[in-house]
């Protein structure tokens, strides 16, 4: 009898270390989240205020292309209204090289890394296309997702505006010469979508619906800067519409900038 009490009050013992063990556990893995996520979100507030940022220059590793004479010939091969205002030839402007090789219109973007779930404070201002003699404007844009997107003719000449968007609603929109500015907001984050005239079909141009802010697309010289970036790893994505896409792995600091280059090479022919 004695000895079976003794024997029963081991085994309870051994059950209260058991659970002992197991109810520290859970505090000890809730502690280095907490603490985890603690940091992080320091990291992140110190890198809004100091503004850390990432910046480089994208380049295109090549000899200079050659850019391509466009045709200003509607469907039917009659010549087109643009030619008008185009009495010298137009270019294109699809692939746009400066002397030392710099690549314009390359849309650099964090791609992974972020904090998920996080919202960003709306964009109020809203991202503009223009049309302007014949050709769109911006060619490349990044726009967010709930900000206003207008559509605007300044030219005496009927283009329109047809997107080739999957995630979010497709839409093709008239716009006579002097008619009002037009209107598009997208809901779902997308990448690359094209937009093209139906009239002049050399007429293009892309935009990335993103879902946060910190984007930015290469200027003349391919340079681009990307600013508030909080202190982390991240992936960041640059995407030209004649060679793709190409990705690097970054670390940011909590203060200064972080310089990255990318290099896009010539197509093989
Ligand atoms: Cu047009």
């Amino acid at each position: 009898m004695r000895r079976c009490q003794i024997q029963q009050s081991t085994t309870t013992l051994r059950i209260r270390r058991r659970m002992g063990r197991r109810a520290v556990l859970p505090v000890v893995a809730s502690f280095v989240v907490l603490f985890g996520s603690t940091m992080a979100a320091e990291r992140r507030a110190i890198g809004a205020e100091t503004g850390a940022s990432v910046e480089g220059v994208v380049k295109f590793d090549g000899s200079q292309p050659k850019r391509r004479s466009i045709q200003m010939k509607e469907k039917g091969g009659k010549l087109s209204d643009c030619h008008k205002l185009h009495k010298a030839g137009l270019l294109d402007e699809n692939l746009l090289v400066g002397d030392k090789g710099e690549l314009a219109n390359v849309f650099v973007y964090v791609r992974k890394g972020l904090e998920k779930g996080k919202e960003y404070p709306a964009a109020k201002k809203p991202a503009v296309l223009n049309q302007k003699n014949c050709m769109f404007y911006p060619r490349v844009q990044g726009v967010r997702v709930g900000q206003d997107f207008v559509m605007k003719n300044g030219d005496p000449v009927l283009h329109n505006v047809r997107s080739f968007s999957f995630r979010n609603r497709a839409f093709n929109v008239a716009q006579p010469p002097k008619s009002e500015d037009r209107k598009k907001v997208f809901k779902y984050r997308e990448k690359a979508v094209m937009i093209q005239c139906d009239l002049h079909s050399w007429m293009k141009a892309y935009f990335f619906v993103m879902d946060h802010p910190y984007f930015a697309v290469t200027d003349a010289k391919g340079r681009f800067k990307i600013k508030g970036l909080p202190a982390g790893e991240y992936t960041l994505s640059a995407w030209h519409e004649e060679f793709g896409e190409q990705e690097t792995k970054i670390t940011v600091g909590t203060t200064g900038s972080t310089e990255v280059g990318f290099s896009f090479k010539e197509k093989a022919k």
